[in-house]
């Protein structure tokens, strides 16, 4: 599996329909190829981590189904989501921050997608999601000034799928998760993100959500 991952994540992948674009660069790459025995692939609820922090390679992984109690990986459009498509969401903590990456199987062939790293678990009122996770967070809301609405504040990880409904994206931030405040879900969008004043971070509705464990 873990062999897998890796040739999953080795091509560079750059954010669709984004002007500030996160790529990863090749140092970050070879950096996971090289500590690749940190990245764990948990399916169902992660273990609990005893530091209080994201154990690398933390990861939330789930098949999206119509909302059911319990959930933890919804759609709310099968029409963009279809039901059993799933996502993965890895987040490995590195000395200058951390890595966050997603892969998905299952969606619409060479459709683009809006992805983002949100404050609130999910529910089945794609809402209840709340904004997206900030590192300085913008005073105002909801936050549609680029200079807090943006790839290195937020954790944007849109994509399109390929050919086969798979995708894999990934953004390497200069920080980490407040202690207190730690992101706590992956919501997908109908479109790419925006980024010009007013809109950016906008993406559309929301078709997806999968929730992330509290530390
Ligand atoms: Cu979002």
């Amino acid at each position: 599996m873990l062999l897998r991952v890796l040739a999953l994540a080795a091509p560079l992948t750059m954010i669709a329909g984004c002007t500030n674009a996160v790529e990863v660069a090749p140092t970050a790459a070879s950096s996971v190829l090289t500590s690749a025995s940190s990245w764990t692939l948990y399916q169902g609820s992660p273990s609990p981590s005893p530091a209080g922090s994201w154990p690398a390679g933390t990861v939330a992984a789930g098949t999206f189904l119509p909302f059911r109690p319990g959930s933890t990986a919804i759609t709310y459009d099968p029409a963009v989501v279809p039901p059993g498509a799933s996502a993965t969401v890895s987040i490995a903590e590195n000395p200058r921050g951390m890595d966050v990456r997603v892969q998905a199987a299952g969606l619409i062939p060479r459709r683009a997608y809006g992805a983002h790293l949100h404050t609130a678990p999910c529910t089945a009122v794609p809402d209840d999601a709340g904004p997206h996770y900030q590192h300085r967070a913008d005073p105002s809301k909801p936050s549609v000034d680029p200079s807090y609405a943006n790839p290195r504040n937020e954790v944007w990880l849109d994509f399109t799928a390929d050919g086969y409904g798979t995708a894999t994206a990934s953004s390497a931030l200069g920080w980490t998760f407040a202690a207190d405040r730690p992101a706590r879900s992956l919501v997908l969008h109908a479109q790419a993100t925006r980024t010009g004043p007013g809109v950016a971070g906008t993406a559309g509705p929301r078709v997806a959500c999968l929730t992330l464990p509290a530390r």
